[in-house]
This record gives C-alpha cells, sequence and structure tokens, in this order.
C-alpha cells in the first residue's frame, strides 16, 4: 500500500492523529492537504504529549518530510510559533523536513476577527466555529483576494494584494462596527515574517509528484471529519473546506491516481463540538459517561464535545463519499461495561425508513433515529493489542458496525499510545 489518505469520517476529533503517527513510520512524506489551525491533534509518543494544529503530524518523527499543501489555509505567527514550541520539545524543523507550498492562502489577523464578530453577532449568525479565522480565509481565497505565501517575497505584490483585500474588509468591517485595518501596519507585520516563512516556501505540487515517481510513500493527513465537509457535510454547520478524500489531491496538486487506500477514521460513539444536527445525541447519563471516559474537550478550543451513540447510518454514507478502503475504529475502551449499547441503523422520517441522512436542514431535524440494541461487555479493552485481547461482544460490536457500514475495518485502537493498535488482517 503505497499512498494512503487517512479521513475523519464522523464530525472530527476520530483520533486520527494517533493513527497518522502510526503510520507515518512507514511513509516518507506526510501531506496536509485542507483545514488550518483550527485542527487539533493529539499525539502521545513514550509519555510525551504534542499537541499539534497547523504542523502534520510526521513533523515529530525525524527523518519525514512534512508539507502543508495549497489546500491549507495557514496562519504564519501560528505556525512560527508551533515551530517554537515543538522545538522546546526537541523536535528539530528545517527547510529540508517541512515545506509550505507557495500558493497556500496566509490567514490574517482580521480574518480571525471577523470570524469571532460574526460569532458573537446574534443567534442566527453563529456556527460554533474555532474562531481562528479559517472561514473568512477560504472566503477571500474563493474570492480571488486572498494573500498567498508567494506574495511575500515581493514588495509591491504584498502591498497590492493588501490593498485589493481591504477594498473587501474595510467595507464588511463598517457594517459590523469594527475598526477599518491599520494597512501600513499590517504590510510592517507581514514583511517582518516573510523571511521566516519564505524559507519553508517551495513548489508542493512539483515535490511531491517527482517524490512519487521515486516511488517514495505519502501519506495524506486529513483534518477535521466528513460530516464537516462544506459540500457533504451538515450544512451551513460546517468547516469552509472539502474534508473528503478527493480533496487529497487537489489540496497538493496531485491527480486523484496518487491516492492508493483511503483510511476512514471511525469512533466507536459518535461526538461533534459546534452547532448543528446530531441524531443519536445523547442528553442523558449514558451521554454523560461517553464524554467523561473519552476526555471528550476540543483540543484547539477546550469546548465540551456532545456525545451520543454510534450512527452507522452516517458512517455508511461518509464512507461512500470519501471511497473509504477501510476503516480504523477508535477508543472502544470507552464503552467498557456499558450494560447495552445501541447503534443508529437509519432514520424515520414522516412515516418513512431512510438509510441516509438528507440534505434538507429541516428533514435533517425532523429524523428519528432507529436504533438496534447490543449487549456491552463489563471487561476492559483498553491496550489490547490483539482480537484474541478483545471480550466476544466487543468483536461482535465491531463484527456489526462493519456489516452495516459495508466497509471493513482495518484497525481497531484500544489506548493514545500507537502500540495498542489491532491490525485486522
Ligand atoms: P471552523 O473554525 O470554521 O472550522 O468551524 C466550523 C465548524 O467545524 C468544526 N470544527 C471542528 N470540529 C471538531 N474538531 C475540530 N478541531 C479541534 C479539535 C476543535 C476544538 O480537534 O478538537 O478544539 O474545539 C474542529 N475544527 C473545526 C467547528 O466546531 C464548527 O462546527
Ligand atoms: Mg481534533
Amino acid at each position: 500500500m503505497a499512498n494512503v489518505v487517512v479521513v475523519g469520517a464522523q464530525w472530527g476529533d476520530e483520533g486520527k492523529g494517533k493513527i497518522v503517527d502510526w503510520l507515518s513510520e512507514r511513509a516518507d512524506v506526510i501531506a496536509r492537504f485542507q483545514g488550518g489551525h483550527n485542527a487539533g491533534h493529539t499525539l502521545v509518543i513514550e509519555g510525551e504529549v504534542y499537541k499539534l494544529h497547523a504542523l502534520p503530524s510526521g513533523v515529530v518523527r525525524g527523518g519525514k518530510l512534512s508539507i502543508i499543501g495549497n489546500g491549507v489555509v495557514l496562519d504564519p505567527w501560528h505556525l512560527l510559533k508551533e515551530i517554537e514550541t515543538l522545538r522546546e520539545q526537541g523536535v528539530t524543523i528545517s527547510p529540508e523536513t517541512l515545506m509550505i507550498a507557495e500558493n497556500t492562502p496566509l490567514i490574517l489577523p482580521f480574518h480571525g476577527e471577523l470570524d469571532r464578530a460574526r460569532e458573537n453577532q446574534n443567534s442566527v449568525a453563529k456556527i460554533g466555529t474555532t474562531g481562528r479565522g479559517i472561514g473568512p480565509c477560504y472566503e477571500d481565497k474563493v474570492g480571488r483576494r486572498v494573500i498567498r505565501v508567494a506574495d511575500l517575497a515581493d514588495d509591491a505584490t504584498l502591498e497590492l494584494r493588501v490593498d485589493r483585500a481591504l477594498v473587501h474588509h474595510d467595507a464588511l468591517r463598517r457594517g459590523l462596527g469594527l475598526d477599518p485595518i491599520d494597512r501600513d501596519g499590517l504590510i510592517a507585520k507581514l514583511r517582518d515574517i516573510a523571511p521566516a516563512i519564505l524559507e519553508y516556501a517551495a513548489p508542493v505540487w512539483k515535490v511531491l509528484n517527482e517524490k512519487r515517481k521515486a516511488g517514495k510513500r505519502i501519506l495524506f493527513e486529513g483534518a477535521q471529519g466528513a460530516l464537516l465537509d462544506i459540500d457533504f457535510g451538515t450544512y451551513p454547520f460546517v468547516t469552509s473546506s472539502n474534508v473528503i478524500a478527493g480533496q487529497a489531491a487537489t489540496g497538493v496538486g496531485m491527480g486523484p491516481g496518487a491516492i492508493d487506500f483511503v483510511l476512514g477514521i471511525v469512533k466507536a460513539y459518535t461526538t461533534r463540538v459546534g452547532e448543528g444536527p446530531f441524531p443519536t445525541e445523547l442528553h442523558d447519563d449514558d451521554g454523560q459517561r461517553l464524554g467523561e471516559r473519552g476526555h471528550e474537550f476540543g483540543t484547539t478550543t477546550g469546548r465540551k464535545r456532545r456525545c451520543g451513540w454510534f450512527d452507522a447510518c452516517l458512517v455508511r454514507q461518509t464512507c461512500a463519499t470519501s471511497g473509504v478502503s477501510g476503516i480504523s475504529l477508535t477508543k472502544l475502551d470507552v464503552l467498557d461495561g456499558f450494560e447495552t449499547l445501541k447503534i443508529c441503523v437509519g432514520y424515520e422520517l414522516d412515516g418513512k425508513t431512510l438509510d441516509y441522512l438528507p440534505t434538507a436542514a429541516d428533514q435533517q431535524a425532523r429524523c428519528k433515529p432507529i436504533y438496534e440494541e447490543i449487549e456491552g461487555w463489563s471487561q476492559s479493552t483498553e491496550g489490547a493489542r490483539s482480537w484474541a485481547d478483545l471480550p466476544a461482544q466487543a468483536i461482535k460490536y465491531v463484527r456489526r458496525i462493519e456489516e452495516l457500514i459495508d466497509c471493513p475495518v482495518a484497525l481497531v485502537s484500544t489506548s493514545p499510545e500507537r502500540e495498542d493498535t489491532i491490525l485486522v488482517t
């Protein structure tokens, strides 16, 4: 298996960081292809905890090339801080081990301000974003007024790009009661960090296509989850990028043929942060228990995650839209000790049974989950490293999920430590 794409198959926080780290051992290059520092990937390596937001998880392993692709939106100040923090933890980062695509859009301070101003405007505008400026930056990219990494190299171009962005943003800010942007101050700040960012700038599309020709293995690291995809997620309560696997090619400048295997990361239950529909959400003791046992708090914002039963209907759908070849089931141990577990197998809508989540918001809101009950297990599965370590009921649960989502289970993860992984053959 040469080039693997790792994508979240729910609403994010499925435990992608650990799996990417596990797979990165076998890869030569690790590339991010969408999202920004709204992502939060936690890695635990020999007891040391690394929290990554903008950087690919591969940076903590020596001898790998890490790539930030053009599909990402990059906050340059945040990036430099993240690099600094990792260096303090003993990680080596240099232009040989990190490359940033020259056509990557930059998140500027006014993107974050706009994001937060909208979130605080009123309940109609609220999405529950991370407030990091992700949406406004992608808007500017599509609106052809974003500042990209390559623009930092030339003063005249940079000024022109800033002026182009300000025509739009100053008008918008007036409407929201925000002060106009300090043009000269912004240009000075950008000039100030330009050399530190340009050090890593590279024609990533070219580098990756050459690596592929040379037989190097590329690992594409997705952020967020398929249900937050701008097209296929629970719109408008989504992030502003394509999250599904097809984006891996576009987000770095390769053809779809570069992808050999799509690994979907699936949590053994369901969580979501922010607003939006969530058919299997629990507001009772079971939900509370999932959150506590699973430590369900956001890595980026510390927000408490909403929790609920496993929704096989939704995961079947995301496995299809991402073309998932196999899944990695994570956090199975969180379910230890439940007497009975429930799995959503479809929805009831206006007296009819559906085997997918409809697109219309009003219909999504009326969808009632249809549950199948399955007996739980009392033994601990934490740290299990083979099928033989799992109680029979846990195996049944995994096999039933596999049937319902119509996709094979390739890996089962039973703790944050990467050794605690069952390879299903
Ligand atoms: P944004 O900031 O524009 O991308 O927010 C839009 C929606 O996307 C959701 N979103 C996320 N959901 C889960 N995890 C994410 N990353 C962090 C983490 C989140 C955190 O890994 O824990 O720390 O709170 C992430 N990033 C974006 C967001 O909740 C909105 O629903
Ligand atoms: Mg996360």
